[in-house]
């Protein structure tokens, strides 16, 4: 049993829909949640000529390895109709995993930690509202003060 922490994350359609849909199968296939961010309105970063994203962090307990993991959480972008176009590009919904634990996985198509979770305000912020004290295994830095460091100019909003 391992606690795993992901990042779900959408720009195109209904965003709160996708990411409330993305929620429930994670907890229906994917192991029990523990804990949940606030949605935040995020500037897209990578490509800016797109729509800003809703972004959430979900923490998860589960029991499936992180191959395993990987595996449902494409089938659920599937689900949820995601079509894969451009790298950065818009989509409906991208369910990344950020942490599993303090393992760190380095295979074709599964890093773990997520490798450019430090560069991202997006992300800090997220995993900040559930996890400010998670320690990431490979920086040995908190979420916390990788948030402070953060030189990430993008604009992140946390929703009431
Ligand atoms: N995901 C990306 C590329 N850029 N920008 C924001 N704000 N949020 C994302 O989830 C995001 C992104 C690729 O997965
Ligand atoms: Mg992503
Ligand atoms: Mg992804």
């Amino acid at each position: 049993m391992q606690n795993a922490i992901l990042l779900t994350g959408g720009n195109m359609g209904d965003r709160r829909h996708f990411l409330a849909s993305a929620l429930h199968a994670l907890a229906a296939q994917c192991g029990k949640i523990i804990a949940v961010s606030a949605l935040f309105e995020t500037e897209a970063w990578g490509l800016n000529d797109q729509p800003h994203y809703l972004n959430q962090a979900v923490e998860l307990q589960t029991e499936l390895s992180p191959q395993a993991l990987l595996e449902r959480v494409l089938a659920i972008e599937i689900e949820l109709g995601r079509v894969r176009e451009q790298k950065y590009g818009p989509r409906t919904i991208d369910i990344d995993i950020i942490f599993y634990g303090q393992e760190i996985i380095h295979e074709h198509g599964l890093v773990i930690p997520h490798p450019h979770l430090q560069d991202r305000r997006f992300v800090l912020e997220c995993l900040n509202d559930i996890a400010p004290g998670f320690m990431h295994p490979v920086l040995h830095k908190t979420v916390r003060t990788l948030l402070e460091e953060s030189t990430d100019s993008l604009t992140v909003h946390k929703l009431v």
